[in-house]
């Protein structure tokens, strides 16, 4: 029997923090710092991966893995191989070359912390070693299983997925998008990392196509509402709650589903996103009933 990492009927929030205390046991395990020159890249991977953030990525992970029964162990390995990711292209983005942005999670940025250059070298530590953890044994004793973690995680945040995303969201500042070309770009800037997240526990657990399809609809639509409402904090949020600057997207000119819907649509329409990505778990029962939570606590949040 699969030791539980919570009840079914936990709350979102008491998920959150238990998912949140496991994955950063894990980052703080993998991270550890070595003796050598190279510790200061270390430090700056630390830095990043565990400062005070949702960990949205683990508790889905987390919470897909308790669905199908899936090993403790095997969960938070890859909780841990997914935040890495996150935490790297929150580094990146935040560089000068990119949004040149001094506050994240509520701390100063890496480069502002250490330098652009070691920033950039944590991001690439932090990317790699994501890879590393899902190739390690610990993760699954299938090698079949790990292989298909790690191409499945590098679709996800490659140039098919957030890279490919961050592309266009460049672009998008000197070019107009209309709203099919942002729903795209936010579907792989956004929606690609939070799609293997949601995907990863039936990976592991080696589920049906039916039960996927399932989770690839649910993510399908949390992706992209988690976006609406990320947008939404853009323009109504203030950096105290959320922990970067808002108001960023405006000032660099960027067309965001909030400035071409209009604040009251978008919120509607992130509603109506909800609505479908919680129908999409009905085959699950009550056994899904915080995946659910979680899909209305993304549109509710405040950080
Ligand atoms: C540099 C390759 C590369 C990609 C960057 C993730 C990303 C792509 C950019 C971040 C900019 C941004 C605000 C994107 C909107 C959605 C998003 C990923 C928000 C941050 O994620 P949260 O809210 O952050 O889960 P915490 O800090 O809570 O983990």
């Amino acid at each position: 029997m699969t030791e539980e990492l919570w009840p079914d009927s936990v709350s979102v929030a008491d998920a959150t923090g238990i998912a949140a205390r496991l994955t950063d046991a894990v980052l703080d395990r993998v991270l550890s710092v070595p003796a050598g020159l190279e510790a200061r890249v270390y430090e700056a991977m630390r830095y990043s991966a565990l400062a005070p953030g949702k960990r949205l990525r683990p508790l889905l992970v987390l919470a897909g893995s308790q669905l199908f029964g899936v090993a403790r162990r095997s969960g938070l390995q890859v909780a841990a191989a997914i935040e890495m990711v996150h935490a790297y292209s929150l580094i990146h983005d935040d560089l000068p070359a990119m949004d040149n942005s001094d506050l994240r999670r509520g701390r100063p940025t890496c480069h502002k912390q250490f330098d652009d250059a070691t920033a950039v070298l944590a991001g690439d530590g932090l990317l790699t070693m994501a890879f590393e953890v899902l190739a390690d044994p610990d993760t699954h004793g299938d090698p079949a299983v790990r292989c298909e973690l790690i191409a499945s995680l590098a679709g996800a945040a490659g140039a098919p997925g957030m890279v490919g995303g961050q592309m266009i969201d460049l672009i998008a500042e000197k070019q107009p998008l209309d709203i099919g070309a942002i729903t795209r770009l936010q579907r792989m800037k956004t929606g690609a990392l939070i799609a293997f997240s949601c995907e990863a526990g039936a990976i592991l657990a080696k589920a049906a196509g039916e039960v996927r399809i399932a989770l690839r609809g649910y993510a399908h639509d949390l992706g992209l509402a988690f976006q609406i409402a990320d947008d939404l904090l853009d323009v109504e949020g203030s950096a105290a709650e959320t922990g970067k600057p808002v108001g960023a997207d405006a000032a660099a000119g960027k067309a965001t589903f909030v400035s071409i819907l209009g604040a009251e649509r978008a919120r509607a329409q992130a509603e109506l996103l909800v609505g479908q990505a919680v129908a999409h778990l009905d085959l699950f029962e009550e056994r899904a009933e915080l995946l659910r939570q979680v899909a209305r606590f993304v549109i509710n949040r405040r950080m």
